[in-house]
């Protein structure tokens, strides 16, 4: 058995200083590249391991052999979110319960339903950029998190959160999550006893969780007193029953699962919107041959959910969006027992496995020399079905992979094909150089873009 290779600790601190505390995902992949497909480091007195090949990424998305483990910013993230479904560990039983009864209401029947709700919103993003014409300076990734938030809300609880009529205050919830997510972040990264001493901080944090978890409730609390027979999200949290147990949903478990789904469901579609405007500005052969497909597909018209199956150029520009920037970069399993990978690397059980999502996504053993490039032919479905197994696993994998993938990526096609067809989109800066914003997700830092109307519309 061979030794898991990394770069050395240091006693006590192990590999902190080979880490940049801001930018810790893009340290971590600096290490990879000279160490992968499979190194470890020590953070916290803790030993951390993460694999960066399809190769390996195979053998960890073997249910069989290991589950999810709730890890660091995850981990963090319990204080507010609980046994919700993102957060529960593997086996929790309020996992089970959610999980059986929310599956079929994300199902593809269930999301073509929420297309109206989510064509209010885009047309919410449209109007803005057209009011405020082609001078306006837009920062691009702000806007589609108001649009993702704003959709995420209506669609699963009829609530609108209106962030583009409230510029400056954005509602409470969300104020409250924002301050949330970067603690839990900080949390993560922070060494238990200097946790322990942020006492203010703390107490801020546990005020934050209870203003979103009473909102959460009033929500649950207005639907009992006003029910409405619709088939919608709120209603199959409320009164859906487990297929297994023939039990409901408890109302922390409801207040846990909707929190789960604002936090889990914006942050990741606003990236993988802003990385696909990103590339599609740096790629101006693959932009002209996307509004060449709206132009034919939809014309000038409404586009409704029929178009959305017609637009195969544009689903395969979302795919190499996320392969080359997974907004979620990240997931962790671990063995259920003792486990040796590629039958060389002995990994204990309990061991946290992370997969680096960002260096597995441009492995050249499976997408070639041009693995960093930018090519969305490569993302056809023809390509696409003849990928090897577990090549492309930017949500994650089986029974807790994401649960929103239908609705995210529904969410994303309608805005890339609206935006495309309403706007002229120029980036503010020719010269703007990619920068990446780490939180628990990943985002473009301060890219801006030009809007202006196509058509001579109004
Ligand atoms: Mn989502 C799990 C990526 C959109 C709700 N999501 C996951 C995982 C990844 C992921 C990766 C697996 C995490 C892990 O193993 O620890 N999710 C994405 C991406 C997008 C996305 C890249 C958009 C693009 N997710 C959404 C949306 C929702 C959502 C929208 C909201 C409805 N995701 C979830 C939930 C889970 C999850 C809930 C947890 C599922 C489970 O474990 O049962």
């Amino acid at each position: 058995m061979d030794c898991i290779p990394g770069p050395k600790p240091l006693p006590v601190v192990g590999n902190l200083f080979d880490l940049d505390l801001d930018n810790g995902l893009q340290s971590i992949i600096r290490i990879a590249d000279e160490f992968g497909p499979l190194f470890q480091i020590t953070i916290n007195g803790k030993k951390e391991i993460f694999a960066t090949s399809q190769a390996l990424v195979d053998e960890l998305c073997d249910e069989t052999r290991f589950h999810k483990a709730v890890m660091g910013g995850l981990e963090k993230l319990r204080m507010l979110a609980q046994d919700g479904l993102f957060t529960a560990h593997h086996g929790e039983r309020g996992w089970g319960i959610a999980h059986r009864i929310l599956m079929p209401a994300f199902g593809p029947l269930r999301i073509r339903d929420m297309f109206e709700d989510m064509s209010d919103v885009a047309r919410q993003l449209c109007f803005k950029w057209a009011r405020q014409g082609s001078s306006a300076s837009i920062n691009i990734s702000e806007d589609f998190t108001r649009l993702t938030l704003d959709t995420i809300a209506l669609c699963t609880m009829s609530f609108r959160l209106n962030s583009y009529y409230n510029s400056d205050a954005m509602h409470p919830f969300v104020q409250s999550m924002l301050y949330v997510l970067k603690e839990a972040d900080l949390q993560a990264t922070l060494p238990g006893v200097a946790n322990c001493v942020r006492v203010k901080a703390q107490r801020r944090m546990s005020k934050h969780i209870e203003t979103m978890r009473s909102i959460a409730g009033d929500i649950i609390k207005g639907r009992r007193d006003k029910p409405e027979p619709v088939d919608d999200l709120l209603n199959t949290l409320l009164n859906g029953r487990d297929p297994v147990t023939g039990e409901g949903m408890n109302d922390e478990l409801i207040i846990s699962n909707i929190i789960t789904f604002l936090v889990a469901g914006h942050e990741t579609t606003s990236g993988l919107l802003s990385f696909t405007f990103y590339y599609l500005l740096q790629h101006p052969h693959v932009l002209e041959q996307a509004r060449n497909e709206i132009d034919q597909v939809v014309g000038v018209g409404p586009i409704t959910v029929q178009h959305l199956a017609k637009l195969p150029y544009i689903d395969a520009i979302m795919k190499e969006s996320l392969r080359l920037m997974p907004t979620a970069p990240a997931f962790t399993v671990t063995p259920k027992k003792q486990e040796v990978l590629s039958g060389k690397w002995i990994i204990n059980t309990g061991q946290p496995v992370h997969v680096l999502l960002p260096v597995c996504l441009r492995d050249e053993a499976v997408f070639g020399p041009d693995a960093g490039e930018f090519r969305p032919s490569r993302m056809l479905e023809e390509n696409f079905s003849k990928l090897p197994p577990n090549s492309w696993k930017p949500f994650g994998n089986g029974e807790r992979g994401c649960i929103g993938r239908a609705f995210a990526w529904q969410e994303a096609q309608l805005v890339v094909a609206s935006v495309l067809q309403t706007f002229d989109l120029v980036a503010e800066d020719p010269y703007y150089k990619l920068r990446i914003k780490e939180t628990l997700t990943i985002k473009p830092d301060g890219f801006r873009v030009r809007a202006t109307l196509r058509h001579g519309q109004s």
